[in-house]
């Protein structure tokens, strides 16, 4: 007996040694995952209130992607496209899915990137919003050592201090609550990461926080909102910015919105809720970030922070995501790993969330399955203004993609309509040029070099939430937006198209 615990305690040794040496050599990865977060961010330099200076410390530390658009605007797709390493068009996951009911076995052929990195030794934990909610359910046990999710405690709402509408819609709350800050999940995920990072790890680790805000509702502790005073600076808004799109980009404006928001004239007590909101979650990555700071991990741990795609509030007449325009794709995104020669540069260069799975594979030294997408961004960590010619590409539904590059934006629809922007001379996407015969050449060049000659099938079961105009479902949304629109009229505000 004695003799048999002598061996086993010897083996634990051995065992626990030999993975210490091998985890010294690879470096562990904090993945900061957050939601529905747009430029207004310091960093990024896109409103003057933006108040993230853990956020823009994290920009200033490591290489931050100004020009980062997301692989589809919306949480579902966008988050199944980067954590499983495959563009829309490759898996058929275009829409919202409840990902766990898929039950055709398109999946299976796939392998989540936290499964990956746990089949190379690593230690795989995640907290709250990574994949999108409730698909953190899928391979929970299999894909993660540890996977927690959080939320409010029970949250009272100070009502006037923002904007309530009634009737209730969820989507347009814009309050503080008067509970501490303690009673919010996001504080929760970040207290969570933080006790992680405390603790002792024999591995290397694969640890993804996944914050909720600013996804609506924009509810944060009062002190948030308190940063924020009025007024509040607009976006730049041109009134009817829609004229010159064709129907099937116009119908991804979220026009309804606008209605409660113009008769309750909420427009600045909700953005500066987003404001405040953003700024929550920057409090909450700088608890995760000091931790790290101070951890023994703090040499060795590749920081990655992405927002799975961005937001409108009221640009183009619209409101949260689901659109190809540069306020629905583009994303803040900032990779630190401190041995990368790029560190404290920005990348002006188009590129895609898509490409995350290839770029910690390659950083961590690890390969990648032959059927991911995307490149490694690894030399553009080393030298941010190295030339990118592949543009970055956003897809919104089967049929829908629009190609970023350095100068333009060029989109097409399903049906065969398109946009083309000059970035260069029109940051704010205004006049579209793609009727314009100058640029057939180069709306010709675009789609046959770049958008995907074939499509995968979509995938038809676990569908959970269908809301764009696209190739299988082309009339639904377009019959809707027709409808918001003659709502727009005859509540007597100006119109998009006047
Ligand atoms: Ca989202
Ligand atoms: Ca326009």
């Amino acid at each position: 007996m004695h003799k048999l615990k002598l061996l086993a305690s010897l083996l634990l040794t051995f065992i626990t040694f030999n993975s210490f040496a091998e985890g010294a050599e690879k470096p562990n990865i904090l993945m900061l995952c957050v939601d529905d977060m747009n430029d207004w961010v310091g960093f990024l330099d896109g409103h003057p209130q933006a108040l993230t200076p853990n956020m823009d410390k994290l920009a200033a530390n490591g290489v931050n992607f100004t020009n980062a658009h997301c692989t589809s605007p919306g949480c579902s797709p966008s988050r199944n496209a980067l954590m499983f390493g495959i563009e829309p068009h490759n898996s058929g996951l275009y829409p919202f899915y409840d990902i766990v009911e898929i039950t055709t076995g398109e999946l299976d052929r796939l392998t989540p990137m936290p499964l990956h990195f746990k089949n190379n030794g690593y230690e795989t934990v995640g907290i709250t919003k990574v994949y999108h909610n409730p698909d953190n359910a899928y391979m929970q046990d299999v894909q993660w050592d540890d996977y927690k999710s959080f939320g409010d405690s029970k949250l009272k709402l100070i009502k006037d201090y923002g904007y309530y509408p009634e009737p209730y819609q969820k989507r347009l709350v814009a309050c503080p609550a008067e509970n501490p800050k303690e009673d919010f999940r996001d504080f929760k995920t970040a207290k969570y990461a933080k006790k992680f990072l405390e603790k002792k790890h024999y591995k290397p680790f694969f640890l993804s926080v996944g914050f909720i805000l600013p996804h609506t509702p924009f509810i944060t502790p009062k002190e948030n909102y308190d940063r924020f005073n009025f007024p509040i600076q607009p976006p730049k808004i041109k009134a009817n910015d829609l004229t010159d799109i064709p129907i099937a980009g116009q119908s991804n404006a979220q026009l309804y919105v606008e209605i409660p928001m113009a008769r309750d004239n909420a427009w600045e007590k909700v953005r500066r809720g987003y404001l405040a909101s953003i700024n929550f979650t920057d409090d909450n990555v700088g608890m995760v970030m000091n931790a790290l700071e101070k951890s023994e991990y703090a040499d060795n741990t590749i920081v990655i922070l992405w927002s799975d795609h961005g937001f409108h509030l009221g640009e183009k007449r619209s409101f949260s995501k689901f659109s190809l325009w540069e306020e629905a794709t583009r994303t803040p995104f900032i990779i630190w790993d401190r041995r990368r020669k790029g560190n404290g540069q920005k990348c002006h260069e188009p590129v895609g969330l898509i490409n995350v799975y290839k770029t910690l594979c390659d950083l961590a030294g690890i390969g990648t399955p032959s059927y991911v997408d995307g490149i490694s961004l690894r030399p553009w960590l080393d030298n941010p203004s190295k030339e990118k010619i592949s543009p970055a590409m956003t897809t919104w539904g089967r049929g829908n993609y629009t190609l970023r590059t350095k100068k333009w934006r060029y989109t097409r629809y399903f049906d065969g309509t398109e946009e083309l922007y000059n970035k260069t001379q029109d940051s704010n996407e205004w006049t579209n040029l793609a009727d314009n015969p100058e640029y057939a050449s180069l709306k010709k060049e675009f789609a046959d070099k770049w958008l995907p000659k074939k499509e995968a099938p979509q995938i038809k079961t676990g569908i959970k939430l269908y809301n764009v105009a696209d190739a299988d479902r082309p009339e639904r949304v377009i019959q809707s937006y027709k409808k918001h629109y003659k709502t727009f009229q005859s509540e007597g505000l100006q119109p998009p198209l006047d």
